[in-house]
């Protein structure tokens, strides 16, 4: 996968020369363009951006430049996707992270410090931002949309960490892990995980999962997937922490199947 990047700040991309995103371009998978829209300013100045016309502080990107960049762009290999970073944006997440890692090549343009003049967004398939916080500009948000779409990139991570992902899912948070040793600063490792017993590590993982979601992400619950077994963990959670008993109606799709009859549905 292609990532251009259209930014005055081509050196706020260093940790793409790092880790995995560093693996994936020395294996050839992931392509990273960076470009200095500036260079295509077309003032002496090289100004790129100007007052806002109708008054009012600050600046404003000027489109010319940005405009000039893309069109200087080679021709996309393959499906291109054209994103602007901007906090007006929809927000980010693991589905729209998986919808961009479908396409061939991502454009991601950047602003800094300041607004982008209206016409800028004409350029623009879509329009992102990473959350309700403000940052100094779009370039920390391109790292964090190139790094999420790139791990999604078939062969970027190693097969065993590709497996982890598929096996864990469901939209809940992930169990506490323990490695050695088993008692550490007053703090033991829990006795199940050293029982050898699968069954019951798999059963303990699970309600750990579920009271760590509903303690401290209970907005993920409705979104979740339930696993056969799941009532009866919540039945237990429910009488060790009041907030899974106060979130009781969050759990009636969890409920056991109700018992098929003998000789299947009957009607009347
Ligand atoms: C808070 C009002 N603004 C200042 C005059 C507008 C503003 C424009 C641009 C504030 C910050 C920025 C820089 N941020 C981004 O370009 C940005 C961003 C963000 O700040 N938060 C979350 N996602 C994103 S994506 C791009």
């Amino acid at each position: 996968m292609k990532f251009t990047i259209l930014t005055l700040f081509p050196e706020m991309f260093a940790p793409l020369d790092c880790s995995i995103l560093k693996r994936g371009r020395d294996e050839g998978l992931l392509v990273f363009d960076l470009v200095n829209f500036r260079d295509f300013a077309l003032s002496r100045h090289k100004n790129v951006d100007d007052t806002p016309y109708g008054g009012g502080g600050g600046m404003v990107l000027k489109p010319e430049p940005l405009y000039a960049a893309l069109a200087a762009l080679p021709p996309p290999a393959g499906a291109r996707r054209v994103a602007l970073l901007t906090p007006q944006g929809a927000l980010f997440s693991q589905s729209r992270a998986a919808a961009l890692a479908a396409y061939d090549e991502l454009v991601l343009i950047c602003g800094h410090y300041e607004g982008f003049d209206e016409r800028i967004r004409a350029l623009a398939d879509e329009e992102i931002s990473i959350g309700d916080y403000v940052l100094t500009g779009g370039e920390p948000a391109a790292l964090v949309v190139i790094d999420a779409v790139a791990r999604l990139t078939p062969g970027v991570l190693g097969q065993e960490d590709a497996a982890r992902t598929d096996s864990h899912a469901g939209g809940f948070l992930e169990h506490p892990h323990y490695t050695r040793p088993p008692l550490f600063a007053g703090q033991r490792v829990p006795e199940v995980l050293l029982s050898g017993d699968h069954a019951a590590i798999e059963r303990w993982r699970r309600k750990e999962s579920l009271r760590r979601t509903f303690l401290r992400r209970p907005d993920l619950v409705p979104e979740a997937v339930w696993r056969e077994g799941d009532y009866a963990i919540l039945e237990e959670l429910a009488a060790e922490e009041e907030t899974v008993r106060l979130c009781r109606p969050l759990w009636a799709g969890a409920a056991p199947p109700a018992r098929r009859r003998k000789g299947g549905d009957r009607h009347g």
